[in-house]
């Protein structure tokens, strides 16, 4: 009988190369002839999730709704790849215990916030800095890391390809069946 899919949830600072990642393992999985979705700010928050913006209770509400379709998915046999900031630990457990320990792969994306605010591909930190942008995460806005995710990934320095077979190893391995 094979394993249950999984939910492969990325969190991180805005910057951290969450979506990279995710996208780097969707193709591999792809290549591999497996079946994903990925969700992220792309497609979720300028559909389903357009009527929400970034104060804690909507970032709650975001959270909460992905994890919702990410259980539909994942129910359906789908490798969901789900790549959101989701800054707040009770909200990943909440995710966590929706979705199932069986399933469940907190992925845990960590650049400091030096680097992502070096980086600033959007501008939005140097916004954030500004004033021109209120509750901007890592800024005026809390990221609670997590303490204990299936998977540290320390992103500084490596090429993310590196960082994707981590992910892809995990899988294969034991622990990730
Ligand atoms: C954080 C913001 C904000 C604020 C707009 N705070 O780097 P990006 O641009 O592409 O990714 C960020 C994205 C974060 O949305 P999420 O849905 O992942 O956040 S959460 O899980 O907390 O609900 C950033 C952009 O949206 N963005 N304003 N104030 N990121």
């Amino acid at each position: 009988l094979q394993q249950r899919p999984r939910c492969l949830w990325f969190t991180g600072l805005s910057g951290a190369g969450k979506s990279t990642i995710a996208n780097l393992v969707e193709q591999q999985l792809h290549a591999g002839g497996r079946h994903t979705i990925l969700l992220d700010g792309d497609n979720v928050r300028h559909g389903l999730n357009r009527d929400l913006g970034f104060t804690q209770e909507d970032r709650v509400e975001n959270i909460r709704r992905v994890a919702e379709v990410a259980k539909l998915m994942n129910d359906a046999g789908l490798i969901v790849l789900v790549s959101f900031i989701s800054p707040f630990r009770s909200e990943r457990r909440m995710a966590r215990e929706l979705l199932g320990e069986d399933s469940f792969v907190e992925v845990f994306v960590d650049a400091p916030l030096e680097v992502c605010e070096a980086r600033d591909s959007k501008g939005l930190y140097a916004k954030a800095r500004a004033g021109q942008l209120r509750n901007f995460t890592g800024i005026d806005s809390p990221y609670e890391p997590p303490a204990s995710p299936e998977l540290h990934l320390h992103n500084h320095g490596q090429p993310p390809e590196n960082l994707a077979q981590e992910v892809l190893r995990y899988l294969e391995q034991g622990s990730g069946g």
